[in-house]
């Protein structure tokens, strides 16, 4: 979407599906784009597509993405998030050496911190799951190839961007859709995992504007991208519980279910080199995103009962 609004003709890969995909069906509108069906871990089907298309700038924000999921599907995650990255690098050194690239690296690349930790580029990466791992692979493999082939070649150590497109099964989007059913009397509470994890989270649309001016630099580099801001999971449903009125404490319910192997305890970032050397700033910090989700849940629960009845 920042691209079509800034003059881009846009090329969007996603698996086939036999459902519908929403938001490429509301993006399909607008005429500068193009669904292209594929699956990343095709090795010949990706360099084809960038042989034919030729574009100036990549963005692989392809994977699977849910941390919990990855001990699950730890072999799937690692083709998606790490084999499939060095298949789009090898098709771009191949075909289309002059296209940068962004690859979207996480910040749980930075695994077990202690409390307090302000991370940057140069914090060292300790991986805690499947998921992280996989990543690190693909993050290694960018310098490999930005420091090999010379290649405009970027990474943006993001910490967890969320907006009202968010999955239902991740946190925040949990607790502003559970807490908003249960103000409207669908469900009776949200299930949680670890509430006490600490997260630095930000406004997706922030963060789509940081990667995109990653490319317009002359030298390619990587960056985080984090609001400096911490809240505990415990401290946003509690917010989120603030805003409807309810008190937190009859809302939850904790299920081993959603408790990972081995969890990131602790993540706030320093975006000071971003903020230098891109000029990059978040405009929203977690209180305002939060209720910005919960007032669009709010509406769509609303409906959802008003439809019933
Ligand atoms: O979990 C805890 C959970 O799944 C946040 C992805 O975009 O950001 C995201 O990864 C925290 C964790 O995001 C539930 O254990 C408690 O400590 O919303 P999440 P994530 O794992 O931080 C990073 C930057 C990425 O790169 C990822 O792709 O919340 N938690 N109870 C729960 N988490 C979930 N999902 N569900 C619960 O019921």
């Amino acid at each position: 979407e920042l691209l079509l609004t800034k003059g881009y003709e846009v090329y969007g890969v996603s698996r086939r599906s036999t459902r519908e995909n929403k938001n490429m069906m509301n993006s399909e509108i607008h005429q500068r784009f193009n669904h292209v069906t594929m699956d990343v871990t095709d090795a010949s089907g990706i360099p084809a597509l960038i042989k034919d298309v030729q574009p100036d700038e990549y963005y692989n924000l392809a994977a699977m993405s849910h941390v919990g999921q990855s001990f699950k599907e730890p072999n799937t995650t690692l083709m998606i998030d790490g084999y499939a990255v060095s298949c789009a690098l090898e098709g771009i050194r191949i075909y289309a050496p002059n296209c940068k690239f962004y690859q979207a690296s996480t910040s749980e690349l930075y695994g077990k911190v202690d409390e307090g930790e302000s991370l940057n580029e140069q914090s060292p990466f300790r991986p805690r799951s499947p998921y992280a791992a996989a990543k690190l692979y693909a993050h290694n493999m960018v310098s490999v190839y930005r420091d090999s082939y010379n290649m405009h070649a970027s990474c943006g150590i993001l910490f967890n961007h969320e907006s009202e497109r968010r999955g239902l099964n991740f946190v925040t989007r949990k607790i502003t859709n559970g807490v908003a059913r249960v103000k409207c009397g669908i469900d009776r509470h949200v299930s949680l995992g670890n509430i006490d994890a600490i997260r630095d989270w930000g406004h997706a649309k922030d963060y789509v504007e940081g990667m995109w001016m990653m490319l317009q630099q002359e030298s390619p580099d990587d960056y985080v991208l984090a609001t400096g801001k911490t809240a505990s999971v415990r401290d946003a449903l509690e917010y989120v519980c603030d805003l409807a009125d309810l008190d937190f404490k009859n809302v939850y319910k904790i299920n081993e279910k959603f408790m990972r192997p081995a969890d990131v305890p602790y993540l706030c970032g320093d975006s000071s080199k971003a903020q230098r050397v891109l000029g990059w700033e978040p405009q929203h910090d977690w209180k305002s995103l939060l209720s910005a989700m919960y007032k669009h849940d709010l509406t769509a629960a609303g409906r959802e009962v008003y439809t019933y009845r």
